[in-house]
């Protein structure tokens, strides 16, 4: 259900049920969220992508598939939604939404979950729940209003309303919008230009970033100067410094 490739630092991980759209079933949801944390601890690995197989990104929950019936609402969440996206927020390393095509209910919540994304022209997002009579779940109630603010969020959830990828752009749902065809080129190159920021900095600027958007300026200053000593004492640091005074590139890659 899940391919995982790593090329060049760049790991990616494929949702591959594309004759569904990539639509989530537990098996789905419980391996991505394991390879996730395998390519976290995996030294090789310096930024993660996630994108979908086919003309699909994810389609939500496989509305087909009986696997968690046995389970109320919440639990389901709790046992499989909820920790991945928890694990993509957490993760040590930048996670991409590589969004190639259709993202709906919790494929949209996936969509907006990554700490860059990248859409294809041709991607759509629709809050697609009230469609069936649900509530915006795996953080799109906390992604969304953030975004576009409370009303459009309101909108776009009770009206099931398709946004493409050039309102995406607009709306700050997205980072970049790439051609079609060249797609999985164009986020490779992007992800593998990523990949040789400092790591370190930058997984302490997810972990200060993530801080900060549910809290306060003094909770964030705090934070900030906590976490600048980690980045401080680094070798990265050292190398950034001794590159600028060097008048080099620097290089956050060690061999
Ligand atoms: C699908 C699905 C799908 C199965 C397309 N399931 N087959 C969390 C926890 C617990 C419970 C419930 O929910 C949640 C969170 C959620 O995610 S709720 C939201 C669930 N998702 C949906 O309601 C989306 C349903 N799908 C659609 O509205 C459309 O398929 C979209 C707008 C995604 C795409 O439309 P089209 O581009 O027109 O494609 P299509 O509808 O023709 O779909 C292609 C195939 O994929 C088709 O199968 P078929 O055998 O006819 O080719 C669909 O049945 C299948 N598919 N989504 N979620």
């Amino acid at each position: 259900v899940i391919l995982s490739r790593t090329r060049a630092g760049v790991c990616t991980l494929t949702l591959n049920r594309p004759d569904r759209l990539n639509a989530a079933n537990d098996d789905l949801l419980l391996t991505l969220t394991a390879e996730l944390k395998r390519a976290g601890a995996d030294a090789e690995v310096r930024v993660v992508v996630i994108t979908g197989a086919g003309r699909g990104f994810c389609a939500g929950q496989d509305l087909g598939d009986v696997s968690g019936r046995d389970m109320t609402f919440t639990e389901h969440l709790n046992a499989t939604y909820n920790p991945l996206i928890r694990t993509i927020r957490t993760l040590d390393k930048p996670v991409i939404s590589a969004v190639n095509g259709v993202a709906a209910g919790a494929g949209a919540s996936l969509a907006l979950a990554g700490d860059i994304r990248l859409w294809a022209q041709s991607a759509r997002l629709i809050e697609v729940f009230s469609n069936i009579a649900l509530v915006p779940d795996s953080g799109s109630t906390w992604f969304l209003p953030r975004l576009v603010g409370y009303n459009r969020a309101f909108e776009l959830m009770a009206l099931a309303e398709q946004v493409g990828a050039d309102a995406a752009l607009k709306m700050g749902l997205c980072e970049h919008v790439f051609a079609d065809d060249t797609f999985a080129d164009d986020v490779q190159a992007y992800a593998e230009r990523l990949a040789q920021r400092p790591a370190n900095a930058l997984k302490l600027t997810k972990q200060a970033l993530n801080a900060a958007v549910t809290g306060t300026l003094d909770e964030a200053l705090d934070q900030e100067a906590a976490l600048q000593q980690l980045a401080g004492d680094h070798w990265e640091h050292q190398e950034g410094v001794t590159a600028f005074k060097e008048k080099r590139a620097p290089n956050f890659v060690r061999a």
